[in-house]
């Protein structure tokens, strides 16, 4: 009663002094929750037969759960940029981790931004955009920065675990690497490949404290409209989680992904590469000699537990606060992981394991759409492009152009409304997976493809490109890639991948063959002076439309 008596007194404060634009519309908040590397391992999606997710259950029983949800890019660079910009790669350039937003889109309005402009009060904490500090400036009216990891930062450097990395903690002696392995990737000489519990107090872990300011913030009156993102780190890797989450998954009766061990004869170099090179995690390889496997999902299984456990501490606190009835909520992840599937670990390739994400929407008590029923599914195709235009309409205003998805209330009012048949994610520059209900095509550089009935092959396997019957299939998807305009050609050439702008400027290079080269974030070309001449020189013998090439290895002309 006393609450709803200062609200009434804040309103009537704000309409006599006519202070506030948005406290004279409807005034509901947007609790925005971001997780990371998150795939549909949750109880609600059916991802793994274990995984205990009962507080995203319980959301989604609320709400609209999209069973059929992609994001614009599997990594978390491209992902959040094009989330937070409403446009794609081939429009905004960003197509890998070399994604600083203020960077990278000085001009371009972010989803918070826009917010701001529009007289809302923007909150956020944790890992939002790509990383926690790389924002524009003026996006947050308050922002938490700067929330550590609990380790120091020697204790997953690869050259201090050697053989391992002792750190002294609350008495305790905890050795990195926990699982053991040795790093088959070294970037940046972090060694973030790396699993197992860690006997701490909750209160020691970041995702608790971006939580925990996520809930302080739910517990103070606001005079209009707020926004309030929450960005949770885990489940991305080091796979570490309080012990007691780790004890509710045993590796010894951990049940590991389908695998199929000669998946990968059917795949074309680039697709062999995207499943082999270990571009964002280690390889399986390595995982499998060591033993690990089952330790390794296990400990996914037990930071997405603990990751529930955090969402269910935010919305408790939300529903315990005056703003429980007035909240729209929208809950995320910025792509998938592979866990072994196709030999592979981590993301940035165009297989589902790597593209589906869980995305769930719940409207306001306040304000439920007319059609509204809870707990509804929605299996159309949609894409992580679209959060920046549902967001726009759930805050009642309207979106300025450029922003290149669309609104999903339609879906939450409706989930049978009419929608499009088929959503694109993209893996880099002109690498693109469709996913329509039935097929997937994934669309690589150098004109390679596959091609995947889902209703017969869910996880994969079977690659039909080549099966003449599904020919008509393959054009009628092949046509939905993006043009991306600002490519004249893809080149293969060996292990180089070539790209070579429409505007006339110089062409980008990238060594494939090399290590985290696959992800695409730095140019090489300045390192390969006579790859680049050996390329310009063909392609001057050998004028062509085309925008797929390539180049046989042995050309020297
Ligand atoms: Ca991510």
């Amino acid at each position: 009663m006393f609450l709803r008596y200062c609200a009434l007194m804040i309103a009537l404060a704000t309409v006599f002094t006519g202070q506030s634009n948005a406290a004279s519309r409807d005034h509901t908040n947007i609790l925005f929750i971001a997780i990371d590397d998150l795939n549909d391992w949750i109880g609600c999606l059916g991802g793994h037969p274990q995984v205990k997710t009962p507080h995203m259950d319980a959301l989604a029983r609320r709400g609209v759960l999209f069973t059929e949800a992609h994001c614009a890019a599997p990594v978390c660079g491209p992902s959040r940029v094009a989330i937070m910009s409403g446009r794609r790669a081939w429009t905004t350039g960003v197509y890998s981790n070399n994604a600083n937003y203020p960077q990278r889109l000085p001009n371009v309005e972010s989803m918070p931004e826009f917010l701001v402009r529009h007289d809302y009060h923007v909150m956020g904490s944790g890992k939002l955009f790509h990383g926690d500090t790389k924002y524009p400036k003026g996006a947050f009216h308050e922002y938490a920065k700067g929330i550590p990891q609990p380790w120091p930062k020697a204790a997953i450097l690869s050259s201090r675990q050697k053989p391992v990395y002792e750190w002294q903690v609350d008495g305790k002696v905890i050795t990195f690497p926990r699982n053991g392995m040795p790093a088959d990737r070294t970037w940046k000489d972090t060694h973030t490949f790396d699993w197992g519990p860690l006997d701490l107090p909750d209160e020691k872990f970041r995702d608790t404290a971006v939580v925990e300011w996520g809930n302080q913030r739910l517990r103070n009156a606001y005079d209009k409209p707020f926004f309030l993102g929450v960005g949770i780190h885990l489940p991305h890797q080091p796979l570490y989680a309080p012990q007691r989450f780790h004890d509710m998954y045993p590796p010894a009766t951990t049940v590991l992904p389908p695998y199929f061990k000669d998946d990968l004869e059917d795949l074309s170099k680039a697709g062999v590469d995207y499943a082999l090179i270990p571009t964002t995690s280690g390889t399986h390889a390595t995982v499998a000699k060591h033993g690990q496997w089952k330790s390794a999902v296990s400990s996914y299984l037990a930071t997405v537990t603990f990751v529930d456990h955090l969402v269910g501490r935010l919305l408790k606190e939300l529903e315990q606060s005056e703003h429980s009835e007035n909240t729209w909520i929208v809950l995320w992840s910025d792509h998938g992981w592979h866990l072994g599937e196709k030999d592979h670990w981590g993301k940035a390739t165009g297989w589902f394991r790597a593209t589906r994400v869980p995305l769930m929407i719940v409207p306001p008590r306040s304000a439920t759409p007319e059609d509204f029923q809870p707990g509804t599914t929605c299996d159309h195709p949609v894409n992580l492009i679209d959060l920046f235009p549902t967001v726009v309409e759930m805050a009642g205003l309207k979106q300025d152009d450029g922003l290149e998805g669309k609104s999903l209330l339609p879906l939450v009012n409706n989930p049978g409304s009419t929608w499009q048949d088929h959503t694109v994610t993209t893996f880099g520059r002109g690498n693109h997976a469709i996913t329509s209900k039935r097929w997937r095509l994934i669309q690589y550089f150098d004109g390679s493809a596959e091609l995947y009935d889902r209703s017969t092959d869910p996880h994969e396997w079977n690659n039909l490109i080549d099966d003449t019957k599904w020919s008509h299939i393959v054009s009628e998807l092949r046509a939905k890639v993006p043009p991306e305009p600002n490519w004249k050609h893809f080149v293969r050439y060996g292990n180089f991948k070539a790209v070579i702008p429409s505007d006339g400027s110089r062409m980008l290079l990238f060594n494939h063959a090399v290590e985290n080269h696959l992800e695409e974030r730095d140019d090489e070309s300045a390192r390969y002076p006579k790859v680049i001449e050996q390329i310009t020189t063909w392609l001057k013998n050998h004028p062509t439309n085309k925008k797929r090439i390539v180049i046989p290895a042995d050309s020297q002309k």
